[in-house]
């Protein structure tokens, strides 16, 4: 009998529990994992696939140093931390003597399943006295944050959804069907298609999986999202849905929403989201008969038009109508630790973008590096992120990494951002260490999950703990922690006391080599949670006194919750609320509905400007989640059961007005670039409407000692400058196109790369 072994999927940031059993360094099979008390048994199709992630043959094994002619060298870790220490010391200095703010770009921190690294960062940002921090939330989530701040007090202060408990689950612009997003989303989804008594309406273009079990589906023109819930508002209001109690008790500033919304032209605004009347109308009618409304968001507004505006009308939905702080509402949720911070106006002297939960738009990177500026960014720092890949404008991107005076990436694996980087250094994959996310979302009982490793750290590679903690000694910063190597466990955070005061930028650090090394079974990393503790335990520790079924209290407390972690390989609750105090949470007294900024933005959109360029006739949804993609977690071509190749969707009738077939190659044209893809017929799609996946563009190995890329880069066609003016999100949702036919030679090209990514999948590779 082989054994089972605790983890967590990380192939998007819902991370289930899992089982798994191991052979040498691969996994072999995969379950959920049913006494996770979140995740309950719940598994979606990729999880089969995790050994995909850290066992294949384009691992880093070792540091890598780039030569004068662009390849990598293999150097040591002393070399390559002693050399890349130098050169930051240099430039920390050099910025101090010019008296200008910090010149390091930090992009990443942790991907769908990885936070334990991120604390470092923050440590190396600190020390660098930068805060130019970069992210994947950065380019999807910031305008949802910036809205939160506004209406609930804190950039921090992010909504759950009731989605277990909700009669009515109205979603928008995602796709749970496929994309999860949530707790066991497909079996949430079931159990509101077989419940009578339950309802969802999805609001989509394309008509998706989640449509297809929708009572109301509102198949809007992209980009018209903003019109259509601005409508549906007005309608509410119209109709005297709005909650008088729930907003008289717990709200501010209705009177000037409702002004606005009275405003709107609403049979013109549902005329140009293309939508029939009769179908809006009853959806309305189902969120007024609803006992328990949740609302669901994600990329197709925030990646859409008018994004920031997307998620103030979203969440005006559940607010107007008193859908909030309820069972099957929505709500907000706790932290372990908040994963983003509190900006409080701060702004880009390059780009002038505003920070939001402490971060820049990923965006804007690019022009961070290569403006011309004494401010410019210098060093580009990168972790667990593909940017190369993922960031808007490929070929923009690539030239900053590339024209950065050092550039460092930190991942498990050879990525096309580490491939132009100066330094590259081999992390231990998520499998070989301890690691977490705060990725958790939930209200009234949030959870936590710590994973203890299934393998031993592939050899040449280090944790991101270490990796930094020498970086920091070579450094010179590192204060002399000798005295307290024996100094007995218990006592020991209270010896280190003064050391983590007088040195409060690399606390994480010293954490980690003090507290750490007295850690069980390597748990060293893990360090980090402890401060957490303390400080969720001193906000409410009712709430986790609850959880936990305890009556301790201050940080005896603290410590228990932090040995509990350490003793819960299938994750546990850490705070428990009752549904009133939801209000504890949020940072205003009550929430502000009227957002100005937000307003006068609602008031000037404008039909007669939002029409497709004739010149770009179709909207693209650039990095559409599909059966088998998965950021850019798992590259071996193998993993993919379903489309292999990275297919461009498009109706029948949108390729054929090309005079092209299903199977054809054809080229996505946009204002900045060109790709080639293969077709396939999707006719869920609504019309005027492309899709191309997310999670491809790889460079993998081509088996004959070169490398072959894999799949549509998307982002060398996305205009980096068609962003929201807000949070500078990229519209990769609605992104104006036009197909040609491919010509003879890119379908030459297009061929052969196939043709050997079709033998490396024969090969199993
Ligand atoms: N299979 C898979 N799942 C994933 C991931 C993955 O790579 N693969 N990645 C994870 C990550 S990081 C994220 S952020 C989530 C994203 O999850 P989702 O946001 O659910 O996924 P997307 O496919 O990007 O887009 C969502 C939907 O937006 C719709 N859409 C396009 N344009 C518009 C528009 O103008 N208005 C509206 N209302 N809708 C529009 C698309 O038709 C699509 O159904 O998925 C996570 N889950
Ligand atoms: N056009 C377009 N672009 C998009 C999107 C889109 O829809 N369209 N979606 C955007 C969204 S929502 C997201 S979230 C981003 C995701 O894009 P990224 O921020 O680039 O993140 P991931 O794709 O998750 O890549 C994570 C990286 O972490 C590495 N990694 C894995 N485990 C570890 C570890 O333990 N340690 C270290 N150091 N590294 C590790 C992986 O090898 C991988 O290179 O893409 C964005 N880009
Ligand atoms: S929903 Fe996300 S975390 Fe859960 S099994 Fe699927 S990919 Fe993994
Ligand atoms: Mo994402």
């Amino acid at each position: 009998m082989t054994d089972w072994h605790k983890t967590a999927c990380s192939l998007c940031y819902v991370n289930c529990g899992i089982e798994v059993q191991t052979e040498g360094r691969a996994i072999t099979r995969v379950r959920g994992d049913r006494e996770n008390p979140r995740s309950r048994g719940y598994l979606c199709q990729k999880a089969q696939r995790l050994t995909w992630y850290g066992d294949h043959g384009d691992r880093l094994t070792t540091p890598l140093r780039r030569r004068e002619d662009g390849t990598h060298e293999a150097v040591s870790w002393e070399t390559a931390l002693g050399e890349i220490a130098a050169k930051l010391r240099s430039v920390r200095d050099e910025d101090l003597a010019a008296n200008r703010p910090g010149s390091l770009a930090y992009v990443g921190g942790g991907g769908q399943g990885n936070h334990s690294g991120g604390g470092y960062g923050l440590a190396l940002r600190n020390w660098m006295n930068s805060k130019r921090f970069f992210g994947a939330l950065s380019q999807e989530k910031t305008g949802d944050f910036w809205v939160n701040g506004k209406m609930f007090g804190g950039q921090t202060n992010h909504t759950a959804e009731g989605v277990d408990e909700c009669d009515l689950l109205l979603v928008i612009g995602c796709n749970p069907w496929l994309a999860n997003g949530f707790n066991r989303a497909r079996s949430a989804v079931n159990d509101i298609k077989n419940d009578p008594a339950r309802r969802m309406i999805v609001v989509d273009p394309r008509r998706t999986e989640t449509a297809e079990v929708a009572d109301v589906h509102l198949p809007l023109r992209p980009g018209t999202d903003a019109y259509l819930l601005g409508a549906m508002l007005a309608l509410i209001v119209q109709r005297g849905g709005q909650d008088e109690a729930f907003l008289a008790q717990h709200t501010g500033g209705f009177d000037e929403v409702a002004a606005s919304l009275r405003k709107i032209p609403v049979d013109e605004w549902i005329a140009h989201a293309e939508v029939d009347r009769a179908d809006v109308d009853q959806a309305v009618d189902l969120i007024l008969a609803a006992e328990a409304m949740t609302v669901r968001v994600e990329l197709g507004i925030q990646q859409g038009r008018n994004s920031t505006l997307n998620s103030y009308l979203e969440k005006l939905l559940y607010l107007v109508t008193g859908n909030f702080g309820r069972p099957g509402t929505n709500a907000l949720h706790t932290w372990l630790m908040p994963l983003w911070s509190e900006s409080r106006g701060d702004r880009s002297e390059i780009t002038g973008f505003e920070y939001i939960g402490g971060m820049l738009p990923l965006n804007t990177l690019a022009e961070e590096i290569l403006a011309d500026h004494p401010h410019r960014a210098r060093v580009l720092w990168v972790e667990s992120s593909n940017p190369a890949n993922t960031a808007a404008d490929t070929l923009a991107t690539e030239r900053a990494i590339r024209a950065a005076e050092l550039s460092v990436v930190i991942d498990v694996a050879y990525t096309e951002t580490a491939a132009l980087a100066d330094y590259v250094l081999p992390a231990a994959s998520q499998h070989e260490k301890w690691e977490f996310t705060f990725f958790d979302f939930e209200f009234p009982t949030n959870y936590f999950h710590l994973r203890p490793p299934l393998f031993e750290p592939l050899p040449g590679t280090l944790v991101e703990a270490e990796i930094y903690a020498r970086l920091f000694e070579e450094l010179g910063v590192m204060p002399d922690i000798e005295p307290l190597r024996n100094v007995d466990p218990a006592h020991l955070l209270k010896a280190a006391a003064p050391l983590l005061q007088e040195n409060p930028a690399i606390a994480p650090v010293l954490l980690y080599r003090t507290l750490g090394a007295t850690l069980p079974n390597g748990a060293a990393s893990v360090a980090v949670l402890w401060p957490a503790c303390l400080t969720l335990v001193k906000r409410m520790s009712v709430a986790v006194q609850r959880a936990l079924e305890t009556d301790l209290e201050g940080p005896a407390l603290a410590a228990e919750l932090f040995d509990r972690i350490l003793r819960s390989p299938s994750g546990l609750a850490f705070t428990k609320h009752e549904y009133d105090e939801v209000w504890q949470l949020m940072r205003h007294d009550r929430v502000h509905l009227a957002v100005p900024e937000l307003l006068s933005w609602l008031e000037k959109l404008d039909p007669a400007r939002d029409r497709p360029d004739p010149e770009y006739p179709l909207s693209l949804i650039n990095g559409q989640r599909r059966r088998h993609n998965a950021n850019q977690i798992l590259r071996p071509p193998s993993w993919r059961r379903t489309d292999q190749e990275g297919a461009l969707h498009v109706r029948t009738d949108d390729l054929a007005a090309i005079g092209a077939a299903e199977g054809d190659w054809v080229a996505v044209v946009t204002r900045v670039g060109r790709i080639v893809v293969r077709a396939e017929i999707d006719d869920s799609l609504r019309k005027a409407q492309v899709a191309l996946p997310h999670g491809f563009g790889m460079s993998v190995p081509d088996g004959h000692g070169g490398r072959v890329w894999h799949g549509p880069r998307i982002n060398l066609i996305t205009d980096a400058h068609d962003r929201d003016p807000i949070a500078g999100t990229p519209h990769h949702k609605d992104m104006p196109v036009r197909l040609e036919p491919a010509i003879p030679d890119e379908i030459e090209a297009a061929e052969r790369d196939a043709a050997v990514i079709r033998e490396l999948i024969a090969s199993g590779a």
